[in-house]
């Protein structure tokens, strides 16, 4: 199976498709939908498309290119877009059509959902994600002046989700990796005053690591789906502190149409 979409959407396909072959169900691919080209999308038994607006050109693309080929399954934010009639099935959350240009109610309901959809007992992560509503936004991450965010798994598509949250909300400068990548050149610019968040659980050693280089090391131990709920409170508390829109950065908009 092959799991498309674009920015956000994307990055949530990650985090599913990792999800998915743990669970034992076989090969599941991630792809851009840009990346998506077509003769390598026909090769794959199905597709679920990930994307909020079902506006997105390289989604539809891929949508198009497949028709009557591969069975198609798309989670939507929005009811009755152009992404509908091309998709065997759809899936509308129709709470999460949120409108702001910036995606953070249709990242975490789309993976939920997803995630219930696997078999996952999600009353945790819902426990910790109304946590993660509540607990203080700290003034070191308010104030930072970078923030790398690590991942493993499917906990490395929430990392990639993190950082660009905080570019779009807040025009942060931040960067991802796969969480022991991260010691194989990047851990190079961590320094103090810059912050390592990791999703998931630490790698042996990698605390000690990020910590000797005097930056900022963050893991909970909460549901890493509710951790990021928290990131994107502090995309919004750097952007309030910034004088900025979180909702509508410069230069994006709800959806990128070629
Ligand atoms: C995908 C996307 C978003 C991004 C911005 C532009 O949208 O790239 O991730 O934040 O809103 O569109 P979609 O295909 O999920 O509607």
């Amino acid at each position: 199976m092959a799991v498309i979409g674009c920015g956000t959407s994307w990055f949530m396909a990650q985090a599913y498709a990792a999800l998915r072959e743990s669970a034992g169900l076989g090969v599941t691919d991630p792809f851009a939908a840009s990346e998506a080209f077509l003769g390598k999308a026909r090769g794959y038994d199905a597709i679920i498309a990930i994307t909020r607006s079902g506006t997105t050109t390289e989604v539809l693309r891929v949508l198009e290119a497949v028709k009557g080929r591969v069975p198609t399954v798309t989670v939507l934010g929005d009811a009755d877009t152009p992404a509908t009639p091309l998709s065997d099935e759809t899936v509308p959350l129709p709470f999460a059509d949120e409108k702001s240009v910036v995606q953070t109610r249709f990242a975490t309901s789309a993976l939920a959902l997803l995630r219930a959809h696997l078999g996952e007992d999600l009353a945790k992560a819902v426990q910790d994600a109304e946590a993660a509503l509540e607990v203080p936004v700290e003034k070191e991450w308010v104030d930072a002046e970078q923030f790398s965010f690590l991942g493993t798994g499917w906990t490395y598509g929430l990392a990639n989700e993190a950082a660009l949250k905080m570019r779009e909300a807040s025009q942060s400068w931040t960067e991802s990796y796969p969480a022991m990548e991260y010691r194989h050149g990047p851990i190079a610019i961590a320094a103090p005053g810059r912050v390592t968040w990791l999703f998931g659980e630490a790698p042996d050693g990698l605390e000690g690591d990020v910590t000797a280089t005097g930056a900022r090391f963050v893991c909970h131990a909460r549901d890493p789906l509710a951790d990021l709920v928290l990131v994107q409170r502090v995309a919004l508390e750097r952007a309030r502190a910034r004088g900025l829109d979180p909702d509508n950065p410069r230069s994006l908009t709800r959806s990128v149409m070629l």
